[in-house]
């Protein structure tokens, strides 16, 4: 698949949100599929790929509390996970969101590749450290996403080095910087 342009100019849909595994729609496109902290810029990622509004952006961080699964022109499933990280939910909701996600990045069997993001101001924090390594035996499908790059480093981060070995990109969904490089990301697992 050379045309990246072309490709992303294909309907995207949003399918439907999963609380539970039998909720997953049963298909056998190759799926990706986008984890980080709270407020860390999944659904602004998301949109930016797929240039379209799909994804509900929020100043209010943990609102997204299930798996919301998106089908890109019937060729690829893209799931939106429920953000870790955030504070103002109580300790069992907290655990029924980390046994759901754990649970689908175990079993789900179409999926291809993990898009990690980070927020680029902050650096890695502990959590996505521990995220990370929780998703150790399938580490060969961890792409890393530094988010939010059009602004300025607020914190310097003592796990930086811990994700050295891991394939990354810098980039914004505001100015769309690297956007293109996470698509031709995506075409290389179809
Ligand atoms: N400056 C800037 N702000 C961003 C970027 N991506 C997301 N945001 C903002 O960060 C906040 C959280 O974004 P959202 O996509 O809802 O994060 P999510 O909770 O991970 O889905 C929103 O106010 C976004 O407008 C970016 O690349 N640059
Ligand atoms: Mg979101």
């Amino acid at each position: 698949m050379n045309n990246v342009s072309g490709y992303f100019k294909k309907q995207t849909n949003f399918l439907l949100s999963a609380t539970q595994p039998r909720q997953y729609p049963n298909v056998v496109f190759p799926e990706i599929s986008f984890i980080g902290r709270s407020n860390v810029g999944k659904s602004s990622l998301i949109n930016a790929i797929f240039m379209k509004k799909l994804a509900h952006t929020s100043n209010t961080p943990g609102k997204t509390r299930q798996i919301n699964f998106f089908n890109h022109g019937d060729s690829l499933m893209v799931a939106d996970l429920p953000g870790y990280g955030f504070a103002k939910i109580s300790q069992s909701e907290a655990y029924k969101i980390s046994d759901l996600v754990s649970q689908y990045l175990r079993t789900r069997e179409n999926l291809k590749k993990i898009f990690v993001l980070i927020d680029n101001t902050l650096g890695p924090k502990k959590i996505d450290i521990e995220m990370i390594e929780s998703m150790r035996d399938i580490k060969e499908k961890i792409f890393i996403c530094y988010t939010k790059s059009d602004k300025k480093i607020k914190e310097k981060s003592a796990f930086s080095k811990e994700l050295e070995k891991f394939d990354h990109l810098i980039v914004s969904s505001k100015t769309n910087s690297n956007i293109f490089d996470v698509q031709k990301k995506i075409l290389e697992i179809l």
